[in-house]
C-alpha cells in the first residue's frame, strides 16, 4: 500500500469525524498523522509489521500505529468503514466546493438532510440554504457556482460515451454546407480510457454556419463561449466540447497539436527546434515560411519521422521506435477471431448459449468460450460443480445444432480470498478453457493478492487470468498486484493475461499490457459479454491494446482456431 493511499484514508477519517462533530484534538491528530505518512520517505506499508518503527514517525502514537497496522494488513480501518456507513459520500463531496468546510457540510447534512450534490443543488435553487444559520445568500450563490465547477471539473467520461458523442456530432457537422472535414482530436482520438473534454476540428472557410449547427445539435445543452474560430459548448453529463475551425492548409498541424498528448507535443516541438523549425497549431515553419501543415504525415515527415498513430502519442517509446522505423503495426478490430470470456443465462447473462454463439458469428468470431461464474459469486447465480457439468452438457448439445463456430466449455472461476480456487481440480480438468479471476477481497494486502494470483497461475487447469486487477475505472481501485511477480509467473507457466474490453474495466491497462507483451506473455482481449450485444465492446479492448503498442501477433485470439488451440495448456 502506497503512503498516499494510507494518508488519504486517515484524511478521510479526519473529515468524517469533523463532520460528526468529534473532539477537535482527535481530528487534528488524524490530520497530522496523514501528513506525516505522506511526508515519510520510507514506505509506511513496509514498516507496518513493526509497531515501534511506526511510532517513530512524527505524530504517530501507539493507537494510531495500530490503526495503520490494521489498515495495511486488512486493507481497511474499521472505524472509517463505520463512519462511511453513517455519513453519505455526498457529504464528503460537498467539501470539495470552495467555501464549504466540514462544519458547513455537517450543518447541511444534519439540518437540511442533504445527502448528495444533487440534493445540495436543489436546496440552493429552492433558496433553502440562505436562511440556514451561518450561511446567507452569498454563501448560497457561491455554492451554486462551486457546484457547477465541481460537477464538470474532475469528472471524466468513459471513452465509450465520449467517443459516441464526438462521432455523432462530427458526422452531423460534416453535413454543414462549406464544411470540408470534421475530426475528433484530443484524448478521444488517442483512445484514452476516459476523456476530460472533447476536441473537434473542422475545415471550413466560414465558421458561422458550422458553429450555428453545433449550437443547435441535440446533444448540446448550452454554449459556453463563442469566438471567430473557437466555440466551447456543454453536453449532457457536464461533458464539454471545444470546436476549432481551421483553414485547410493548417488542418494537419491543428490535428497534430490538439490530439496531443501534451508530453508527445513537447518532444515533437523540441525536435522541430533542433532543426531550426517552429511547430505550432498553424503549421511547421522555417522563419515565416510554412514548410508543412496540411496533413499530419507531412509534419512528421519534415521532422524525419514516420506518422505516429495517435494511440501511441504519450512520449513513452514512440519516438525511439519511430526513429528506427520500428513502430509496431497496431492490432485492428478485424484481427480478432475469438472471444474467450462471456456469460449466459446460466449465471448472470441475458442470453442463452445458442444466442451468444449465433451473435458471436455475426461479429465475425470463429470461436468462443462460454465462461459463466463459479459458485462463489452467488449474487450472479454462480455455478457449483453439478450445475456446471450440466451446463457443459448443454454446450455440447448446442455444438451439434450450431455450425460455423467453435464453442468451448469454459468457466470464469473465482480465486477465493483464502487463495483456493472456487472449483475442484477434477471439475476444472473437464473444462476446455478456464479463466481465473479475483472478485472478492480486492483490498487484501499485496502478499495475499499475490498468493491468490500465483495459486491460479500454478494450477495446471487455468488458461488465463481475467481482468487481473479487478479495477473499475473511476469507481474502484484494483487489487494491489505486484506486476513483476505476476508477469514472471505468467511467463513461467504459460498462462495468458486478459485485456478485459469492458469500457469500465480495460484491465490490463495499456502500460501493464505492454509489459506483458515484453515478456512474451500471450494476451487475450475478451468482451466479458453478458448479452448478445456485449461483443460490440471488443473495440475498446482493441484500443487499449493499440495504446499498449500491441500487434495482432501479440494477441492470442487473433489466431485461427487450429493455431489458438495449440496455445492451450491441455
Ligand atoms: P483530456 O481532455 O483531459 O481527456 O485530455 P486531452 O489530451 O484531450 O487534453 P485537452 O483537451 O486539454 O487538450 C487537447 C490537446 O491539445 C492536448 O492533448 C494537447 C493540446 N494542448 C492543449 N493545451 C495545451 C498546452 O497548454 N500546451 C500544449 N503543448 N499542448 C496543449
Ligand atoms: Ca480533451
Ligand atoms: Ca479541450
Amino acid at each position: 500500500m502506497q503512503n498516499a493511499e494510507i494518508a488519504s484514508q486517515f484524511e478521510e477519517l479526519a473529515d468524517l469525524l469533523e463532520i460528526q462533530g468529534a473532539n477537535p484534538f482527535r481530528v487534528r491528530a488524524y490530520r497530522n498523522a496523514a501528513r506525516a505518512i505522506l511526508d515519510s520517505a520510507e514506505s509506511v506499508g513496509a514498516l507496518a509489521s513493526d509497531l515501534a518503527k511506526l511510532c517513530e514517525l512524527p505524530g504517530i502514537g501507539e493507537d494510531l500505529a495500530k490503526k495503520i497496522q490494521t489498515l495495511v494488513q486488512t486493507g481497511a480501518i474499521p472505524q472509517l468503514e463505520e463512519l462511511r456507513q453513517q455519513i453519505p459520500k455526498g457529504v464528503l463531496e460537498m467539501m470539495r466546493i470552495p467555501g464549504l468546510g466540514p462544519k458547513k457540510a455537517a450543518a447541511l447534512f444534519h439540518d437540511l438532510k442533504i445527502h448528495t450534490l444533487e440534493d445540495l443543488r436543489k436546496a440552493a435553487e429552492a433558496n433553502q440554504i440562505a436562511g440556514l444559520k451561518g450561511f446567507g445568500k452569498k454563501t448560497q450563490d457561491t455554492i451554486l457556482k462551486g457546484l457547477e465547477l465541481a460537477e464538470s471539473a474532475g469528472r471524466r467520461v468513459y471513452l465509450i460515451e465520449a467517443k459516441a458523442a464526438a462521432d455523432d456530432i462530427a458526422l452531423d457537422l460534416q453535413q454543414t454546407p462549406g464544411v470540408q472535414r470534421v475530426m475528433a482530436a484530443g484524448s478521444c482520438r488517442r483512445r484514452l480510457e476516459t476523456c476530460g473534454d472533447l476536441d473537434l476540428l473542422a475545415i471550413a472557410d466560414d465558421s458561422t454556419a458550422v458553429m450555428d449547427r453545433l449550437a443547435a445539435h441535440r446533444l448540446v445543452t448550452g454554449v459556453l463561449a463563442r469566438g471567430e474560430t473557437k466555440q466551447r459548448v456543454r453536453l449532457a453529463k457536464g461533458l464539454e466540447l471545444d470546436l476549432r475551425v481551421v483553414p485547410e492548409e493548417s488542418f494537419g498541424a491543428a490535428l497534430q497539436y490538439f490530439t496531443g498528448s501534451k508530453e508527445h507535443n513537447v518532444e515533437l516541438r523540441r525536435r522541430a527546434q533542433e532543426r531550426g523549425l517552429k511547430l505550432n497549431e498553424y503549421g511547421l515553419f522555417r522563419g515565416d515560411e510554412r514548410v508543412a501543415g496540411r496533413t499530419e504525415e507531412e509534419i512528421y515527415a519534415a521532422l524525419d519521422l514516420p506518422w505516429i498513430p495517435p494511440e501511441l502519442r504519450e512520449n513513452r517509446r514512440e519516438f525511439a521506435l519511430a526513429e528506427r522505423h520500428a513502430l509496431p503495426e497496431l492490432i485492428d478490430l478485424a484481427d480478432l477471431r475469438g472471444d474467450l470470456h462471456m456469460h449466459t443465462t446460466a449465471s448472470d447473462g441475458a442470453a442463452s448459449i445458442e444466442e451468444m454463439a449465433e451473435s458471436a458469428k455475426t461479429y465475425g468470431f470463429e470461436y468462443i468460450a462460454i465462461t459463466d461464474h463459479s459458485q462463489r459469486v452467488s449474487m450472479a447465480n454462480g455455478l457449483d460443480a453439478h450445475r456446471l457439468r450440466t451446463h457443459w452438457q448443454e454446450i455440447e448439445r448446442v455444438r451439434q445444432r450450431v455450425s460455423g463456430i467453435e464453442i468451448l466449455k469454459g468457466v470464469e472461476c473465482d480465486i477465493l480470498e483464502d487463495a483456493r480456487l472456487d472449483l475442484a481440480d477434477d471439475v476444472l480438468a473437464e473444462a476446455d478453457w478456464v479463466v481465473a479471476v479475483l472478485h472478492y477481497g480486492l483490498s487484501q494486502p499485496r502478499d495475499q493478492i499475490m498468493k491468490r494470483l500465483l495459486t491460479a497461475i500454478r494450477s495446471p487447469h487455468v488458461d488465463a487470468i481475467g481482468h487481473p486487477t479487478g479495477r473499475l475505472i473511476g469507481r474502484r481501485k484494483g487489487a494491489d498486484v505486484d506486476f513483476e511477480l505476476l508477469l514472471q509467473a505468467a511467463a513461467d507457466y504459460g498462462v495468458m493475461l486478459e485485456i478485459n474490453a469492458h469500457p469500465k474495466r480495460l484491465d490490463l491497462d495499456d502500460i501493464q499490457a505492454a509489459a506483458a507483451r515484453d515478456r512474451g506473455i500471450p494476451i487475450v482481449i475478451n468482451t466479458d459479454s453478458h448479452s448478445r450485444d456485449g461483443f460490440s465492446m471488443m473495440e475498446f479492448g482493441v484500443y487499449q491494446a493499440r495504446r499498449a503498442g500491441l500487434t495482432a501477433a501479440d494477441v492470442a485470439n487473433t489466431r485461427p482456431w487450429p493455431e489458438f488451440q495449440k496455445l492451450l495448456r491441455r
